[in-house]
């Protein structure tokens, strides 16, 4: 079977009461014949989550958030749970952006019980993964992805609910992509190590690229093997740069 792919934006801290025409927008875009082939996603911050899901109520536009706490609830002043996100009829969650990792220290252990904390509040968990400049030009680029895939992965997870997406920190907002080789090496690789894990489901997991990720780049991505999808920041924010990579599907 061929695996749905995943069209995933990012809008980071970005996004006001003033920015749910854009949702709308994209909501509208989002039509058949194509979203019969390929589910869509925006993750907008927490604070237009709930409003979001009711404007895309009749779309299949799915609505996300960009992070979690890896508990139900408590004393965590700033946090919101899985659980609130799934309560705000969010259906997905990013864990362990590379801007978490780096501006909030998450390491992996803590982003596999994000991801944990996802899975059980039954929302689709997006992992991210990927090697920074330095990495790289130490030639460390499969080790680290090698660590973080394995450390950040739940035990429990299963291909239908969890997507791994690979950005390298270099690429991020940053206008660099690396080649379509580079890309091609390090999504096998993920591949490999997930079949090793998880045997043959691992060869059914989305892995989505992302990255500096356009409409003029994301046709070239998508034709890459094991790149069953992207997750799109600066370009997810206005509905003809998000339809225009739709449209490269
Ligand atoms: C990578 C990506 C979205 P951008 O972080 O997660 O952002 O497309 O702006 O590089």
């Amino acid at each position: 079977d061929k695996i749905r792919p995943l069209l995933a934006g990012n809008w980071k801290m970005n996004g006001t009461r003033a920015s749910l025409d854009q949702i709308k927008a994209i909501a509208e875009g989002v039509k058949a014949p194509l979203s019969e082939k390929i589910d869509t996603l925006i993750c907008p911050p927490a604070t237009l989550l709930y409003v979001a899901t009711a404007l895309c109520d009749d779309s299949p536009l799915a609505i996300g958030a960009q992070d979690c706490h890896q508990l139900v609830s408590g004393a965590h002043t700033g946090d919101i749970s899985a659980a609130m996100i799934a309560d705000c009829f969010g259906t997905h969650v990013i864990v362990g952006h590379s801007e978490r990792r780096r501006n909030h220290a998450e390491g992996d252990a803590l982003v596999r019980a994000k991801a944990e904390a996802g899975l059980a509040a039954e929302l689709t968990t997006i992992i991210c993964i990927g090697e920074t400049a330095d990495e790289r030009d130490q030639g460390q680029t499969l080790d680290v992805l090698k660590r973080q895939l394995a450390a950040s992965t739940p035990d429990g997870a299963v291909s239908e609910t969890t997507v791994i997406a690979y950005e390298p920190v270099w690429a991020i907002g940053t206008g660099k992509v690396p080649t379509s080789a580079d890309v091609e090496e390090a999504h096998a690789f993920i591949r490999k190590e997930l079949v090793a894990r998880f045997g043959g489901d691992g060869e059914k997991f989305r892995l989505l690229y992302g990255g500096s990720v356009s409409g003029a780049n994301a046709a070239d991505l998508l034709a890459v093997a094991n790149v069953n999808g992207v997750l799109v920041g600066g370009q997810s924010l206005k509905a003809v740069d998000f339809l225009a990579i739709y449209g490269a599907f």
